[in-house]
């Protein structure tokens, strides 16, 4: 996402209807139910009331939304709790049908249309559909759920290491390889304009599919791309400059368990995963915990009332003070704020210190990882979330997937700052996120003002002493530039300027020229500035798309 520094301004359920009656014979039925087992006044933002049954349904339950609608046996998060979204929920019981699945703790908020259930699921059951039954006063419907079947962990799950070059890829700016896709029924025609830097482009997982062994030619070795999950299919008009706009960059979700649909399906975005690892190629999903759209249906309904910080009307908005979470001693408003403040008024900030937020977000990151098989994360506006948070969520993915790996992007020159984040030690709070890596934006920035004259060169050996700070600095993400900075960003375009003004001056000299330099190759460089030996200094990323509409070399549209 893009930073406090650049200018920005700035998701459809998928829900399986099952049949209640006869769905799991084989199991034998011992139906366990539970209804009221989370004790009142525990949770003032919740209430269940138990309400006698009666023959009349002019209310009844209904159920419109199951997150997650899937989990597995033998998980290391077991039970998984489900955040059913529906109607006349109130005083519901929850009943499940099988022996391979157990119910606890219901909660339902006070507005009857959210309730959370934990599903204990027994580590001998098979996959398949398990729907559970929930019953209120008013009448009974249906909770679908299913288990999946692990995928294996043999080519899937791989996490990344210095030996990855990264392939940054915007969806909507790569490659249209389905046009069927390019105007959902509910968009409005203006939303997808390629004469608008700020509409929908047609770009989608078909068009990675089809492109596929042309990235693996260009010798990149993992693709991350930008979000994935379903955003709103509008377009805002307003008065300013950047009107209107459209959510193409993926950063705004309204549903955290659905693709975009411009984009393409789950079935397209599994095929494009395990296409891609069949060449060699991991892929990356950028995740977003730290806030969601404001179309998102939480923002007018939330399903607990500290489910966000503040709400469309009363929020504050992120000041990105930044060097406020780094001191014992910072102002405690401060503090608060860059921690809970929205993004913008247009990215309500989710509470991950109320622990539904924080399982349902876990949970969320593993179910991606799970049905996908995808080998890496890269987790946006890392630093506006708790560190315990950080923490626990790198612990949850590391149990169930040891070889996972997650970046955090750390949008800050200083690496005072980054180092702050990366896990491998503890911080005055007592906390070591576990984080895996952080883009290396201090050298990133260094790079681009040493390579365009505004600093001395020296500048990048005076930066790279702060490595020191790193726990390891061969974990950082090195990069060129990405999606949030602009092309005169370019710490490679600024390298190809620095080496074509200096070509006369070193005429005779054997040096790189501009035709030999690639950004691959540049990343390599700055990948091994710090090291005599040969050792790698990091992970290297390169890039395509950019939010903004900008254009730059691998952008391209076929
Ligand atoms: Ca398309
Ligand atoms: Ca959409
Ligand atoms: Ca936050």
């Amino acid at each position: 996402m893009a930073t406090p520094f650049d200018v920005r301004c700035w998701l459809r359920p998928t829900v399986l209807l099952l049949l209640w009656a006869g769905l799991c014979p084989g199991l034998g039925r011992s139906p366990d139910e539970n209804g009221n087992r989370f004790s009142e006044g525990q949770r003032p933002s919740a209430h269940q009331t138990a309400e006698p049954f009666q023959a009349s349904q002019t209310n009844p339950p209904s159920v419109a939304k199951v997150d997650p609608p899937s989990w597995w046996a033998g998980h290391t998060i077991n039970p998984v709790r489900l955040l059913v979204r529906g109607q006349n929920l109130n005083g519901a019981r929850v009943l499940s049908n099988s022996r391979a699945l157990q119910v606890s703790e219901v909660l339902v908020n006070h507005a009857g249309t959210y309730l959370f259930v934990n599903v204990s699921i027994n580590s001998k059951a098979r996959p398949g559909s398990y729907p559970l039954k929930l019953i209120t006063g008013q009448g009974s419907t249906t909770i679908p759920f299913t288990l999946q079947a692990s995928l294996a962990t043999s080519t899937n799950f791989q996490g990344i290491t210095a030996d990855d070059v990264i392939y940054l890829i915007m969806p909507d700016r790569f490659a249209d390889g389905d046009q069927s896709n390019n105007a959902p029924a509910n968009a409005p025609a203006a939303a997808n304009d390629r004469k608008n830097p700020r509409a929908y482009h047609g770009g989608d997982l078909r068009g990675v599919i089809n492109h596929l062994p042309y990235l693996k030619d260009l010798g990149v070795t993992a693709l991350w791309l930008n979000p994935w999950y379903d955003n709103w299919n509008g377009v805002n008009n307003c008065e300013k400059p950047w009107c209107p706009n459209t959510y193409y960059h993926g950063y705004h979700a309204i549903d955290y368990y659905a693709v975009e649909d411009r984009f393409g399906d789950l079935s397209t975005l599994r095929e494009l995963v395990e296409k891609a690892h069949a060449l060699g190629l991991k892929v990356i999903q950028d995740q977003v915990a730290n806030h969601v759209g404001s179309r998102h249906p939480w923002v007018t309904d939330p399903p607990l009332d500290d489910w966000f910080h503040g709400t469309l009307a009363q929020h504050t908005v992120n000041r990105f003070n930044n060097s406020t979470l780094l001191s014992p001693h910072a102002n405690r408003n401060e503090f608060r704020n860059t921690l809970d403040g929205w993004f913008s008024d247009d990215l309500p900030d989710m509470n991950q210190e109320e622990p539904e937020v924080a399982r349902y977000e876990i949970q969320n990151a593993l179910w991606w990882i799970g049905t996908t098989g995808i080998d890496g994360i890269r987790q946006d506006t890392i630093q506006y979330m708790p560190r315990s948070f950080i923490r626990d969520l790198s612990n949850a993915l590391h149990q169930q997937y040891p070889k996972m790996w997650m970046v955090g992007e750390v949008f800050d020159r200083d690496a005072a700052h980054t180092s702050f984040f990366i896990g491998g030690h503890t911080g005055w709070d007592g906390i070591d996120t576990k984080l895996d890596s952080v883009f290396d934006f201090p050298l990133w920035n260094t790079s681009l003002l040493a390579f365009t004259g505004k600093v001395p060169l020296k500048a990048l050996r005076e930066q790279l002493k702060y490595d020191a700070l790193y726990p390891d600095p061969s974990r950082l993400t090195v990069f060129a530039n990405n999606h949030d900075t602009l092309l005169s960003h370019s710490a490679f375009e600024a390298f190809r300027s620095f080496i074509t003004a200096k070509r006369s001056r070193w005429k005779g000299r054997t040096i790189l020229t501009t035709a030999a330099i690639s950004p691959a190759a540049f990343l390599e460089i700055l990948a091994t500035l710090s090291t005599p030996r040969d050792a790698s200094r990091g992970t290297k990323g390169c890039l395509s798309g950019r939010v903004g509409g900008f254009v730059c070399e691998r952008n391209i549209q076929r």
